[in-house]
Formats: C-alpha cells, structure tokens, sequence
C-alpha cells in the first residue's frame, strides 16, 4: 500500500531583499529557503513587491495543492512564445511546449511530458513573451519527479521591455537587471528536510495587490536543485501567467483527458479531416481557419494528380500536434500527419501552410504499400519521394513565393538528386521541357514497385544524368544571362 498522501512542506518560503536573493547560496540539498521579507527594487522603479509561496506533496497527482492554484490551460502563458536564452534542452524530455500546453504529467516520471535541461548542465534561462504589456497577478510553476529533479530553483525577472537598452536575451553572466529586468522573486521549493520527491508548486504574487505587476516578459534564471549527480535539473511540467484581466482558470488536464478534435469533410462527403490539438490547444484557432480550407481544397487535388490504376488514397486522414518531435517541421504516415507545435507557432504566418500541403502529398503518395503487394518492389528514392511533394507544394500550391527557385548562391551545389526543392526545380523543368506527365508517372511507378532509373530515357528520350546536366546548365545560362543584364 502507498503511504498516505501528506503535504512536506507547506509554507510560505521565500522573499527576500534583492540583494539576498541574489546571493542565495550555491543549491545544496537541505538548505532552507528564506525567510519572508520585501522585495525592493532600486528607488527610482516601482517597487515589486513579490510572496513566493510554495508547496511540495509526496504523493500528489494533479498537483492540488493548498496555497497554489492548479494549473490551468487558459492562462496567459499558454499563447505566449517561450524560448530558449541560455542553456540546453534535454532531448529526452518534452520542447519548450509541453510547459504552457495545459497539459500536466500523469505520471511522476514522464521525461516527454516535462521540460528539464540537459543532465550534467547547470540550468539555464527561459525567456516568456505574453506578446503584449498585461497585468501579471500570478505566476505559477510546477513540477514532478521521483526526487532530486521535483524541486525547483529559479529567479523571476520581469520587464515590459520599454527600459531604454532592454536586452530581451540575457544570457548567463549578463546581469538582468543591468539591461531592463527587474529582480521579481527567488523560489526555492527544496524542502528542509524529508524526501525531494514528488510534485511542488510555486506562485509568485504581491502579498497586498491584485497585480503583481505589469510585464510583457518574464525570465526564469534556472539553477540545478543539487549538483552531487548529473540528474539535478527539474523537470518542470507547466509554468502559468494569471492575467489580472484574463478569464476565470480552466484546470489543466492530465495526461490524455479530453481530447481537443475538430473533424471536418469535403463537400461531396469523399475525404474527412480530423485536426487534433491536444497537445497544442492555442493552435487550434489557426488550424481551423487558416489550415482547413487548405486541406479540403489541396487534399483531393493531389489525390487527383496523383492517380494510378486500382489506388485509392486515404478517405480519413489526421493531423495531430505534438510537442515531441525535437527539431523536425512534420512528418507523415499512413493517414497521420505529425505537427510540431513550437515550429508551428513560429511559422504560422510563413511556412505552415506549405509544409502541410508537403505531408498531403505523402499521405497520397503511399509508397510503403508497395513493397506490401509487390514482392520485388524497387524501392522510389528519396530524393524523388520528397521532390514529388516540394514540386506539388513548391510549383503548384504556392509558385508565388517562389521558394524553389535556383539563385546565384545556390547554382554551384545545385544537383537534381539534391532533394526536396532543389529537386523540386528539376521535376519543373522536366515538365516544362521534356514531359508535361513525369510526375503523375513517376508517382504510378513508385507506388507499384516499379521505378527504374531508365524510365527516364523511356519517357523523355534522354538518361537521368543528362536531364540532370541540361537542367544544370539550363540554370547556368538564365543566371548568366539576368547578371550581365544592365
Ligand atoms: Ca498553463
Ligand atoms: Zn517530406
């Protein structure tokens, strides 16, 4: 039987002068936060007035605590940009997404659903843009692990970033609050004595207000919680910022919960889309304004591009977000396609859109069947295979932003077998020269098995590496020609 639930500590720990937070001494385990004192800037600010108070529960599960709020998945820091200053990321656990996707751990060891730094390291620097000056009343941060990892150890910094020589990305050694910062709180939720272990809580208030201020960014200064192992980095599972202004909290959900899903279909009831947001909430506005008319329009399109006898492409297909996928875009399998919620979010106005149209073409390409059906399949290469899907996404969904196009830079290491967009360009000049159908055959013959190099000079008269060199040279002769233009 699990010994019963019982609260470590639970008091308000820190708060202190600025000039004792600032030297809080090296993290040691056993060390004892702080007692409560005023936090007071410089004369000439405001003065922040902070209460930091904290609770650790051996046995917690969905991080109920007495003195601090649940985690909430409205908040102000769920649509706010988190990044990186300072410090390495563990691969091992969750991006910087997983702390503001309203979504907590449901286990106390669960690397993918908590973000921590990289083992060995001394912590780092997280920089939050609320995107706008609010009134910050909260900040709350939480966190779950067997034991060393549990606690946390971090200062609070704040700016609204009109400070003249703000620097929006201190790294360590640079002095926050010698560039537009200003020192809000210490926290320190190691406990005095007892195991680490378990989930702990903080929040970052102003003991006599409403407001704890008005920021636009917040920076965590992270330190390791020991430093007698490797494993002394927290793994912290959400950080919230509660707007004064904002609406009432809606508590995180653990683990799976309730699944955040908008399905939708084509007009002739052909092809359904299921877009899940669960692991991205605030991308869900997007998604279905800006993504679906893309995909109910692209997806049966490609679908008829790309035909070949007795295929059938996918009638359901998902796109889901993820927070798990380290440093690539997307990828596609099957009737799934994968999204990364922090590339997303940073080219939502940009690349989205394209990428998606590119793992469309995936889906309908199918290539993996046929290695099922046809038990002397060649394999399609992979410069084909993504040159396909740039040449659809590159040429046709989006020519005006002429993203594969070849310049004066990339000419030398130009080579058709390049991939995606450069292969992309080759795949357009075949068609544009030689053979108006390469795609829609080219796709056919992979998805039976059959491709061959020599289908090139079946279809176009000439082998591969000679389109190969035309197309080259082709490049080599129009570059020329607009450089020595007046
Ligand atoms: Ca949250
Ligand atoms: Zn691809």
């Amino acid at each position: 039987m699990k010994s019963s639930w019982r609260t470590a500590s639970c008091t308000v720990v820190s708060c202190a002068l600025v000039a004792v937070c600032a030297q809080l001494p090296a993290a040691e385990p056993g060390t004892a936060p702080l007692a409560i004192q005023q936090v007071e800037n410089d004369a000439q600010s405001a003065v922040v007035r902070a209460k930091v108070s904290s609770e650790h529960r051996a046995g917690g599960t969905e991080f109920r605590f007495e003195s601090v709020a649940a985690p909430a998945n409205n908040d102000a820091a769920t649509k706010a940009e988190f990044a990186l200053v300072d410090g390495e990321r563990d691969r091992n656990g969750g991006s910087l997404a997983v702390l503001h996707d309203g979504r907590i751990p449901t286990d106390e060891d669960q690397p993918s659903a908590n973000f921590f730094f990289q083992a060995g390291t001394d912590g780092g620097r997280l920089r939050l843009d609320l995107g706008s000056v609010i009134a910050v009343k909260q900040v709350n941060s939480y966190s779950w692990h067997t034991n060393t990892r549990a606690p946390q150890v971090y200062k609070l910094y704040a700016a609204d970033g009109t400070a003249s020589g703000f620097n929006a990305a201190p790294r360590k050694g640079t002095d926050p609050e010698s560039c537009g910062w200003k020192l809000v709180a210490s926290v320190d939720t190691r406990p005095m004595q007892g195991d680490w272990g378990g989930q702990h809580g903080a929040t970052v208030s102003d003991p006599d207000s409403d407001v704890l201020g008005r920021f636009r960014y917040l920076l965590f200064d992270i330190s390791r919680t020991e430093s007698r192992d490797a494993f002394g980095n927290t793994f912290f599972s959400e950080i919230d910022v509660i707007d004064a202004d904002g609406p009432a909290p809606v508590a995180a959900t653990s683990g799976e919960g309730e699944r955040i899903v908008k399905s939708f279909e084509t007009e002739d009831g052909k092809y359904r889309f299921t877009i899940d947001a669960t692991a991205a909430p605030d991308l869900m506005e997007w998604a279905d304004a800006k993504l679906r008319p893309v995909v109910l329009q692209w997806y049966p399109k490609i679908v008829d591009m790309l035909p070949s006898d007795g295929f059938v492409a996918a009638t359901h297909v998902t796109l889901r977000f993820q927070n798990d996928m380290g440093g690539t875009p997307a990828y596609a399998s099957a009737g799934r396609i994968s999204l990364n919620s922090d590339w997303f979010r940073r080219e939502l106005n940009r690349e989205a859109r394209g990428c998606v149209v590119h793992e469309l073409v995936h889906v309908v390409q199918d290539y993996g069947r046929a290695p099922r059906r046809n038990p002397r399949a060649t394999p399609m290469p992979g410069w084909l295979v993504e040159g396909i899907a740039d040449y659809i996404r590159w040429f046709l969904y989006e020519p005006e932003s002429k993203g594969a196009e070849i310049t004066p830079r990339s000419i030398e290491r130009a080579r058709y077998d390049a991939s995606y967009r450069v292969s992309a360009n080759f795949l357009d000049w075949v068609v544009n020269h030689h053979d108006p159908e390469i795609v829609r055959k080219l796709n056919a013959a992979a998805r039976e098995g059959k491709y061959a190099e020599g289908l090139w000079k079946d279809w176009t008269g000439k082998p591969l590496q000679d389109l190969g060199d035309l197309w080259k040279k082709h490049h080599e002769a129009r570059l020329a020609e607009t450089m020595s233009r007046p």
